[in-house]
């Protein structure tokens, strides 16, 4: 079953789980209070009923961790996690609808269609979506306009077809064929994935003041552990049992889905996962103690269990 307590598993120099006991409920407070009930009822209660479902809050945690690395209060990166969670959200409301990945349980309960109908899910996708940006817009505090502007540009990037959108269709267009390249699957694992993680470390760092070149270094970070993270998700379908996923095991075999352990093996596939996030580590090495949160955060992408 997933949970928010789950991220706290994992064992690293640095105290990951201390860290997470803080970070996770501001940031379950902050997503209950970013959307309140509302009229019309249903349409809110749809969209409160993922967004606040559980899951992992990686994404606003990578987001606040890399503000703070960069020298920001992380509450004035909060309303991008909360926005950052928000489009996660929307993103996996869609990805179980029926035409697309076509799921009945995510994040230990019944999909958003499954409670509400295929119509309101879709809407309730729109919903965050629109809502995020928004949100941004509208509650970001104490950071300059260009700032602001410059991380949605970057969020907006993430999530269309150069980035979420595309991998998306490219997933769709590859499933039950036989003969996808590495280099496929790796665009459709960098765009469907690797972009929005990407986006949660690079808007965090542009929102504290960041220079490019340390945009550029916490891009890197971020490519890897995004490609670390797929890898592992397609480990984990093959490995772990719904109640430790909170979703259908063994989906992307029944979907005759190109997969790394298909490519590679389950040995190698891990192996290369473990790769990237090394490689991830050592290029913040030189933030110091300030990159322990992300290089943390690196690790458990390798040792989590859901
Ligand atoms: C963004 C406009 C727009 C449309 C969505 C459906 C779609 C287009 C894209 C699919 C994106 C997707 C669902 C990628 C999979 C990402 C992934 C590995 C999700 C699991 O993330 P976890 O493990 O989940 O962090 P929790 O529940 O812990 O947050």
């Amino acid at each position: 079953m997933t949970s928010t307590q789950d991220l706290t598993s994992t064992t690293t120099a640095f105290d990951l789980a201390a860290y997470l006991i803080d970070r996770q409920p501001k940031v379950e407070a902050a997503l209950d209070a970013a959307i309140r009930p509302a009229y019309p009822d249903t349409i809110y209660a749809a969209m409160r009923y993922s967004l606040l479902a559980g899951g992992k809050r990686l994404r606003p945690i990578l987001c606040l961790a890399s503000c703070e690395l960069i020298g920001g209060d992380p509450d004035l990166a909060m309303p991008m996690a909360c926005a950052l969670e928000m489009i996660h959200t929307m993103s996996l409301i869609h990805d179980d609808l029926p035409a697309m990945d076509n799921d009945d349980y995510r994040r230990g309960k019944l999909t958003n269609h499954k409670v509400y109908g295929e119509d309101i899910a879709i809407l309730a996708g729109d919903g965050l979506l629109a809502y995020a940006f928004e949100y941004i817009a509208t509650h970001t505090h104490g950071v300059s306009a260009d700032r602001v502007l410059k991380a949605i540009a970057n969020l907006a990037r993430a999530v269309g077809a150069d980035g979420l959108v595309g991998g998306q269709v490219v997933d769709l267009e590859s499933e039950g064929q036989p003969d996808i390249s590495v280099e496929t699957l790796t665009y459709i694992h960098n765009h469907k994935t690797g972009a929005l993680l990407k986006s949660c470390v690079v808007c965090g760092a542009i929102l504290a003041g960041a220079t490019e070149s340390e945009i550029e270094k916490l891009a890197k970070f971020a490519h890897n552990i995004g490609l670390a993270f797929q890898i592992i998700d397609d480990i984990l379908d093959i490995t772990a049992t719904q109640a430790e996923l909170g979703k259908t095991a063994g989906k992307d075999a029944q979907a005759q889905k190109a997969t790394y352990p298909k490519l590679w093996g389950l040995e190698e596939s891990k192996r290369q996962a473990d790769k990237l996030v090394a490689e991830a580590k050592t290029i913040l090495s030189e933030f110091g103690d300030r990159a322990l949160p992300l290089q943390a955060l690196a690790d458990y992408i390798t040792d989590r269990k859901n």
